[in-house]
């Protein structure tokens, strides 16, 4: 349940004038505060060239994927060197995963199946097979700053798009935990996709009561239901989620 609407309206006066007032600067303590970088694979992202070496286009390619390694590196590099901590998630499937439309004859990717307790599944192209090309980092995202890597979506039978739960919203990756056993009291999210990934995350993470934070500069979505990217920053918004700039995180 996303928290009462009061503490929202508060959160959202005191975020106004925190970084308005205070010229956008905000003070983050690094002790209590982690970055979640999620899903920046190849799978999500359009073909490009790094290195000298080039990737064709996922089997699920956001528009822009690939965009926000650049923004995301920053923030990882400036909590990690502060000692913060920096979790990187994985979208992470076996071959033939419940999530695949190639796994139910007759069905077709954007069609919607009821599998076991999740209701109205979207079935996906193959993407993210364990161990495939498709399945690695974007090779411009930085790992050098990442402390932990989770893996999710292993279980054939059930997909994750949350970094805290599988999509039966109760089964724990255990990120949840290890974010507690460092008295983590907040995540600033961004990665691929906004309206999947990332939206789950920011509303299991306000559910679990972390204070919230999305980069809007980096993160891209699917936007499959058409208009699902502006209705996932709206709900997100609307349960407390604040909206910022990687720009607003101090770089000194
Ligand atoms: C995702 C669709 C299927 C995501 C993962 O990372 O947002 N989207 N699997
Ligand atoms: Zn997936």
């Amino acid at each position: 349940m996303p928290p009462s609407a009061a503490p929202c309206k508060t959160r959202r006066l005191l975020d106004f004038l925190f970084l308005r007032e205070y010229n956008k600067t905000m003070i983050i303590d690094y002790q209590t505060a982690a970055l979640i970088i999620v899903d920046v694979q190849n799978d999500f992202c359009p073909a490009y060239t790094s290195g000298g070496k080039s990737h064709p286009e996922g089997s699920l390619a956001v528009a822009g994927g690939g965009e926000v390694c650049v923004p995301l590196n920053a923030v990882a590099e400036r909590f990690a060197g502060r000692n913060g901590k920096v979790i990187a998630t994985q979208d992470w499937h076996p071959k033939n995963h419940a999530s695949f439309a190639s796994a139910h004859p007759g069905k077709k990717v954007g069609d919607f199946i009821d599998l076991g307790s999740v209701q109205s599944q979207i079935l996906w192209a193959d993407h993210c097979i364990q161990g495939s090309q498709g399945a690695r980092f974007h090779d411009d995202l930085n790992l050098d700053s990442v402390n932990l890597i989770i893996r999710k979506g292993s279980n054939p039978l059930l997909d994750s798009y949350s970094a805290f739960f599988e999509n039966d919203r109760q089964t724990t990756t255990g990120l949840d935990g290890y974010l507690k056993a460092f008295s983590i009291s907040t995540v600033f999210l961004g990665g691929l996709a906004t309206d999947y990934c990332v939206f789950y995350t920011a509303m299991d993470a306000m559910r679990l009561r972390y204070k919230t934070y999305v980069f809007t500069d980096a993160v891209r979505g699917v936007d499959y239901p058409k208009g699902s990217i502006e209705q996932a920053l709206g709900a997100m918004e609307g349960a407390g989620v604040g909206m910022i700039k990687t720009s607003d995180i101090p770089q000194n």
